[in-house]
């Protein structure tokens, strides 16, 4: 049996995309959400099997790799996460590589020779490298407008892949790969009427329509506050609406709650656009926070603290 493991996301959907495009295999399809990155734990393997994992991070894999590794399988690696020590073994192909403007799409795309470059650029789109993504579809002599319609379609293949649970999601990633691979341009993705790209197109508009109707819950010169409601639509969403947020108002800090099943919020703080700092050290100050400076979050937030954590980030960014 083959393995085909991958994110869910656009990066690892069209890293897999463009690898059977061109060798195309039958496989057992192994994926799951965005942040579902443990995929390798799960699989019981034989010696026979052969293993294609793409996308998840080497160091969070390690135990499952070494333990395929051990018993014999065949495994075809490529990622630009954290690897730590990659196995000398001489069943492991690694394609690893670190620097922040590659994405596992483009590290497939320079193996395959540019084989499909239209592809490959919307996954760089989709894993947000947007100057990168601008620079690959000048030099491939693409339009602006073709450019935008490939961002576009990278961002919403990276959108669907944003939730809790795969219930949360429009299309399980295995099925939009499955969906996708009738296609060796994304510009015919676009094209087609039937496309998952005008579905996903739909859906998106109408998630960002419900969050963009919401009134800030509180808000200062320094700060505002959105609480989105315990909903499937949400947990697709709030990435994207957070973005959405701070470039509305880049010289404000922006909460956005989410109601939690545990009668709480989970707080996602990004900092102010012209002042990218302070996120990740206002969030630790509570319990189950951290983060980085422009972006921090807080996984459980009581209600009865949440005046409190309104005082901290208004002072801060006063
Ligand atoms: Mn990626």
């Amino acid at each position: 049996m083959h393995y085909d493991v991958f994110n869910g996301d656009a990066d690892g959907i069209i890293s897999l995309l463009q690898l059977r495009l061109v060798n195309p295999q039958h496989s057992q399809l192994v994926t799951g959400v965005k942040r579902d990155i443990q995929l390798l734990e799960s699989l019981t393997l034989q010696s026979e099997d052969s293993l294609t994992v793409l996308d998840i991070s080497m160091s969070r894999n390690q135990q499952g790799l070494l333990r395929a590794l051990e018993c014999g399988v065949k495994v075809f690696y490529a990622d630009h996460h954290k690897s730590g020590d990659i196995p000398q073994r001489a069943n492991l192909e690694a394609h690893i590589n670190l620097d922040a403007n590659t994405c596992t799409a483009l590290i497939i795309d320079q193996l395959l020779q540019g084989r499909f470059h239209h592809w490959a650029i919307a996954a760089a789109y989709g894993d947000n490298l947007i100057t990168r993504a601008d620079e690959l579809a000048v030099a491939a002599g693409l339009s602006a407008a073709q450019a935008e319609q490939l961002k576009e379609l990278g961002t919403l293949i990276n959108y669907n892949g944003y939730g809790e649970s795969i219930e949360d999601l429009h299309f399980h990633p295995a099925k939009l790969f499955e969906a996708l691979l009738a296609y060796d341009d994304p510009f015919a993705v676009i094209a087609a009427q039937d496309s998952p790209y005008h579905v996903l197109r739909a859906a998106y508009e109408q998630d960002m329509a419900l969050a963009q109707a919401l009134t800030a819950a509180y808000q200062d010169d320094s700060v505002a506050l959105f609480k989105l409601p315990n909903s499937a639509a949400s947990r697709r969403i709030s990435g994207v609406y957070g973005n959405w947020l701070a470039n509305q108002s880049p010289s404000r800090a922006h909460l956005v709650l989410s109601e939690n099943s545990q009668q709480g919020y989970t707080v996602s703080l990004r900092a102010p656009l012209n002042n990218k700092q302070g996120a990740g050290e206002l969030c630790s100050r509570f319990v189950t926070g951290g983060g980085r400076e422009a972006a921090g979050g807080i996984n459980h937030l009581a209600p009865t603290q949440l005046e409190e954590l309104i005082a901290q980030v208004s002072g801060y960014y006063r």
